[in-house]
């Protein structure tokens, strides 16, 4: 399988609770190497162009609130299958459903509140990591 680069963020729920460090372990139990990394304040005009995709989902207003709340840690993940590997790591969208040992279903609270977003595609990831990171910034 091809070495791939996917885009990681620890949401606010995460770092508020000083969760990054066991965020971090499981993602690199599993493989991955965190190639590029920053904690950042989201602006509504950042987030918004992000999640630009569930603009007309119900749930939209409440994900920029949620996601503009606190500190973010932005970071791209390197390995083989890395788009795949890190959906896996992470678990369900809705931690109630999130099988055991994955970072959703140890951490997040709430399908709102789930700690992590990955990207879902090599398209959304070519898409996601150049938002937050130049060239120069990730060091494989
Ligand atoms: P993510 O994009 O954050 O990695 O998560 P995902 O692919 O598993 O889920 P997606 O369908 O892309 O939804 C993006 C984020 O929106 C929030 N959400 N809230 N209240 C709700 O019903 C609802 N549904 C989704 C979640 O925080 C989800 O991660
Ligand atoms: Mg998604």
């Amino acid at each position: 399988m091809a070495i791939e680069r996917t885009f990681s963020i620890i949401k606010p729920d995460a770092t508020k609770r000083n969760l990054t460090g066991k965020i971090n372990a499981l993602i690199e139990d599993a493989g991955l190497r965190i190639v590029a990394q920053k904690r950042i304040q989201l602006t509504r005009a950042q987030a918004e162009t992000f999640y630009g995709v569930h603009k007309e989902r119900p749930f939209f207003g409440e994900l920029i609130e949620s996601i503009t709340s606190g500190p973010v840690v932005v970071q791209v993940l390197e390995g083989e299958g890395a788009i795949a590997k890190y959906r896996a790591v992470m678990g369900a969208t809705n931690p109630a459903s999130a099988d055991p040992g994955t970072i959703r279903k140890e951490f997040a609270v709430s399908i709102g509140e789930n700690s992590v977003h990955g990207s879902d595609a090599p398209e959304t990831a070519a898409i996601e990591i150049p938002q937050f990171f130049s060239g120069n910034e990730i060091v494989g």
